[in-house]
């Protein structure tokens, strides 16, 4: 069972209460590295795409890669669009065979973001393509220059937002931020918010921003030649809580990323005589499976392939 409707993983980690990975992917070893990594945990997974990494790439080499390798694995994967802001990024992504879509108009007045949401909906539910969707907004919280109540969910528009537009999940703001600096001072996320929205809603829930940034990999880049002194993510426990209480996607990016670039930085500057690029790619390939495999284990995601 290998290329699936997103909606069908997403139902299963509702049902069951875990949580799926979903991975970014922006060109061939981060691809192969999550696929390779989620069947060897026989866990179900989204490798996903943003609109930036589809100006990087060309949407015709992501889903290209994808379905050229479908049928090489057993696990139940989706392939989603994360963080579209158009509905022409979503009808590119239904033309190139994506099976889960992300609309996201969080950054518009509310009336608009549910608006253009219905719309997607309207074209991907008679597909069935999964459609998620986001209220609330992520990053900045830290800096103090909104309250925190204008920038994070509120769970009774959530409960409305869900019954008007008909979405399959959503990704309520609680409190992270994307990248590598995600807090100031302690992590802190809203987990009150986050049990009323899963109450009042009753959907799969979408924690974006998760990654942990782990202190060895930030150390490795800054040994060797990188600066990112004061990265931040979100704790182990904290991600486990947000499982607990009702999350059943959790994006994942910065980890990979960190991975990656820790082992190229490394062996860059140990490797000088080296000029065959693959020498370098290969380890640190390897180094962002095993990110997938620590981060699937931590969903709680392994061995549940064979609930599909
Ligand atoms: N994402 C990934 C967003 C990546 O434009 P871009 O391709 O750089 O955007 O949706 C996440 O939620 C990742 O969270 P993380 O940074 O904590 O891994
Ligand atoms: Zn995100």
């Amino acid at each position: 069972m290998p290329l699936v409707s997103g909606k069908l993983l997403l139902e299963k980690a509702h049902e069951f209460g875990f949580a799926i990975g979903a991975f970014n992917f922006n060109n061939m070893e981060f691809l192969k590295a999550i696929l390779e990594a989620a069947e060897e945990e026989e866990a179900p997974v989204f490798v996903q795409t943003t609109e930036s990494a589809i100006r990087y790439a060309g949407i015709e080499f992501l889903s290209g890669m994808v379905h050229a390798v479908k049928d090489k694995y057993s696990i139940p994967f989706a392939l989603h669009l994360d963080h579209g802001k158009h509905v022409e990024t979503v009808l590119l992504a239904i033309r190139h065979g994506y099976t889960s879509v992300m609309i996201d108009c969080s950054d518009r007045p509310y009336e608009e973001n549910l608006e253009v949401t219905r719309k997607v909906v309207s074209l991907c539910a008679p597909l069935g393509i999964a459609v998620e969707a986001e209220l609330g907004r992520l990053g900045g919280v830290e800096d103090n220059v909104e309250s925190l109540e204008e920038v994070l969910v509120d769970p009774d528009q959530a409960k409305e937002f869900a019954l008007r537009t008909g979405i399959d999940a959503l990704a309520p703001a609680i409190g992270t931020a994307h990248g590598a600096f995600k807090f100031k001072g302690e992590a802190k996320l809203d987990f009150e918010r986050l049990r009323k929205v899963k109450e009042l809603t009753n959907l799969p829930l979408v924690l974006h921003g998760a990654s942990g940034v782990y202190y060895e990999y930030v150390n490795e880049i800054n040994t060797y030649g990188g600066d990112i002194k004061g990265a931040k993510g979100v704790p182990d426990d904290d991600v486990r809580k947000a499982v607990e209480l009702g999350i059943n996607k959790v994006n994942t990016d910065t980890d990979l990323r960190l991975a990656f670039i820790a082992t190229l930085r490394r062996l860059m500057s140990e490797e000088r005589k080296n000029v065959d690029p693959r020498k370098f790619l290969k380890p640190a390939m390897e180094e962002v499976k095993e990110m997938v495999k620590r981060r699937i284990r931590l969903y709680g995601s392994s061995g549940r392939a064979s609930l599909f």
